[in-house]
């Protein structure tokens, strides 16, 4: 089956949908909000992982459709999640070549108003890839969101291209460390030196930060020490469909 051609379709033939999974404040343990990931359910090939798609997505150009779909999704269900958390913060993936396009900004605006959504409970998440360091634009595209007042995130940090003079020109909210590093935290003394070494290096340029792939109170114990604000992974809950996410939502509050 050729990818590109199913994917238009799985956005015509409603196969895709949006899980949510929790994002906590490990000092209170309260809800920051979630982030949306993308889920394709395709009626041969079953599950097929974000991982697989979203690079074919991207070099067909399929993405951009892919793209709007999301943030359309994505506001809709945020207006529903500020009912329960009015400071919920929604966090979007977004692929660099999207950052490029001219016409997203105006659609963030469009969606941003219709629902009456605060811009500053938006999180674009950016993953490092090489696009983002090609040019420029990409400084102009963030100031583009910026002026809306939605909030950039560094997505997968210390797996990609970004080099500390990078973080600090780009500014970036929140910073996220990837679960590469975070996965084997309790054993290994070199991932204990780079997460505690990213936790001071956000903290001094002014981010946040959000540690992935948390899977148990050791390791979230020893990232809270580190002065890491946010957690995300299994520990707290495995990524969600929007209605069971809403379930989780009202009893974690
Ligand atoms: O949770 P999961 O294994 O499904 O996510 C795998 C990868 O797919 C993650 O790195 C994530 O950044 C990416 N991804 C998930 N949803 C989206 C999306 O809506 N847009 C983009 N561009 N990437 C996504
Ligand atoms: O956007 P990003 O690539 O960072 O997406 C996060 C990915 O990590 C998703 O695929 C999500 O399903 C996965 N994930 C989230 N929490 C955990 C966790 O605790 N352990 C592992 N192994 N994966 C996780
Ligand atoms: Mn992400
Ligand atoms: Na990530």
């Amino acid at each position: 089956i050729a990818i590109a051609s199913a994917l238009k379709e799985a956005i015509e033939c409603d196969q895709l949908s949006l899980f949510f999974q929790p994002q906590i404040y490990l000092n209170t343990g309260k809800v920051h909000g979630a982030e949306a990931l993308l889920r394709w359910e395709h009626p041969q090939l079953g599950n097929v992982p974000p991982d697989l798609f979203i690079p074919i997505a991207e070099s067909s150009g399929i993405i951009s459709d892919l793209t709007e779909w999301v943030i359309t999704q994505a506001l809709q269900y945020q207006k529903k999640m500020i009912v329960l958390l009015p400071e919920h913060i929604v966090s979007i993936n977004i692929s660099a070549k999207d950052l490029l396009r001219k016409d997203l900004p105006v659609l963030f605006i469009t969606l941003l108003n219709e629902h009456q959504l605060n811009p500053a409970n938006v999180m674009l998440e950016l993953t490092e890839s090489a696009t983002l360091f090609e040019g420029v634009d990409i400084k102009n595209a963030l100031n583009d969101y910026r002026l809306i007042g939605v909030k950039i995130a560094i997505d997968d940090f210390g797996t990609g291209y970004s080099s500390l003079a990078y973080l600090s020109k780009m500014g970036f909210d929140e910073i996220k460390i990837d679960k590469q590093f975070v996965m084997n935290i309790e054993y290994s003394k070199n991932d204990q030196t780079i997460c505690r070494a990213t936790c001071d290096i956000a903290k001094s340029l002014g981010s946040y930060v959000v540690a992935e792939g948390i899977e148990d109170s050791q390791s979230m114990a020893k990232l809270q020490s580190y002065g890491c604000e946010v957690g995300q992974g299994y520990f707290f809950s495995r990524p969600l469909p929007f209605e069971d996410y809403m379930q989780w939502l009202e009893e974690n509050l």
